[in-house]
């Protein structure tokens, strides 16, 4: 394999692929058109090659070297750490998108209203061995029957009492007569690394990629405000800016007492912020999202 060049493997379509490949480009990676067939895909202006895959096999080629790194949801990174405990392969990098639960849930008009009541019962999945993990630590004995796909129907087929799968708004589980009793595992997109050693320049090229979707994150949690304000409210304003370390303060020509303030902002509640300046005797206020931020 080429020792220059830094592999990493991500979902070829589904729900993490999106995310995954935004994020790439975001942190500034060119990529070629692909099309439906498209397995790799070599970057145009870095040192970097992607795999294009299913999201179950991420973990086993980070694993094996088929690829340096790869983008993965925890719950595929967890199930197969439990399947595959010696593996080399660790976490560097929760990504923060594709955020689901893996859940119990039961029929909603049923008598299993709580985990304690799935004694004895047998419950659907694609994580069979989270979920005895978690039967384990419950002191719970019930059986496990795997599924790969469409879990949701199982109970409804008869071929078991409940399920245990993803959930992310809910509506899946609402539209087959299903109620959550219990979240088990909180997921959301990963990076992970082979724990064999690098070469030196795939380990240069990680690095780099690294702080670059550090600043991708860091600079979506943010955002640039500006405004009008009396320069008497200007204490009383920049107490308001949450999170803003030394803002700008600009007189304004021709406009009496009146500065403009400009500052970087948490971007969290922003809207009650915004409320409070403006209460504040603040005025033309704007708020813009930073593309680009490096410290
Ligand atoms: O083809 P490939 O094997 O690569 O993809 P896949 O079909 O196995 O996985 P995919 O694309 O469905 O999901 C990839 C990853 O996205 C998962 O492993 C999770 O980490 C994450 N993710 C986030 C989700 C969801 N949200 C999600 N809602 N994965 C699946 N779902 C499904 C869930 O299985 C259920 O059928 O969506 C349904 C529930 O959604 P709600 O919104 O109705 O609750
Ligand atoms: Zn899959």
């Amino acid at each position: 394999m080429d020792t220059q060049r830094l592999r990493i493997a991500i979902q070829k379509s589904g729900r993490m692929a999106e995310g995954s490949n935004e994020l790439l480009q975001a942190a500034g990676l060119r990529l070629p058109s692909r099309s439906k067939t498209t397995l790799f895909q070599r970057a145009r202006n870095l040192p970097i090659d992607l795999l294009l895959v299913r999201d179950d096999d991420i973990p086993h080629f980070v694993a094996t070297g088929v690829a340096d790194i790869g983008i993965v949801g925890e719950n595929v990174y967890a199930e197969w750490q439990l399947d595959a405990p010696e593996a080399p392969v660790s976490l560097v990098r929760r990504l923060g998108f594709s955020f689901c639960r893996l859940c119990l849930a039961t029929p909603k008009d049923g008598p299993l209203r709580s985990p304690k009541d799935l004694e004895g019962k047998s419950l659907a999945t694609s994580y069979p061995l989270i979920l005895q993990r978690y039967f384990d630590e419950q002191g719970i004995n019930a059986s496990i029957m795997q599924m790969s796909g469409s879990v949701e129907v199982a109970p409804k087929l008869g071929i078991a009492d409940g399920i245990f799968d993803i959930v992310s708004s809910g509506a899946t589980l609402e539209a087959n007569g299903l109620g959550t009793i219990a979240d088990v595992f909180h997921s959301e997109a990963l990076i992970i690394q082979t724990e064999k050693a690098l070469s030196e320049d795939k380990a240069s090229i990680l690095a780099r990629l690294l702080t670059r979707i550090e600043c991708v994150q860091a600079s979506r949690q943010i955002k640039y405000l500006m405004l009008n304000a009396p320069q008497s409210k200007l204490a009383a304003i920049t107490n308001l800016l949450p999170g803003a370390d030394a803002p700008t303060v600009l007189p304004l020509q021709g406009k009496g007492d009146m500065v403009a303030i400009h500052a970087v902002v948490q971007d969290a509640d922003l809207w009650e912020t915004l409320e409070k300046l403006k209460a504040e005797g603040a005025s033309s206020i704007l708020v813009t999202p930073i593309e680009k931020m490096m410290a």
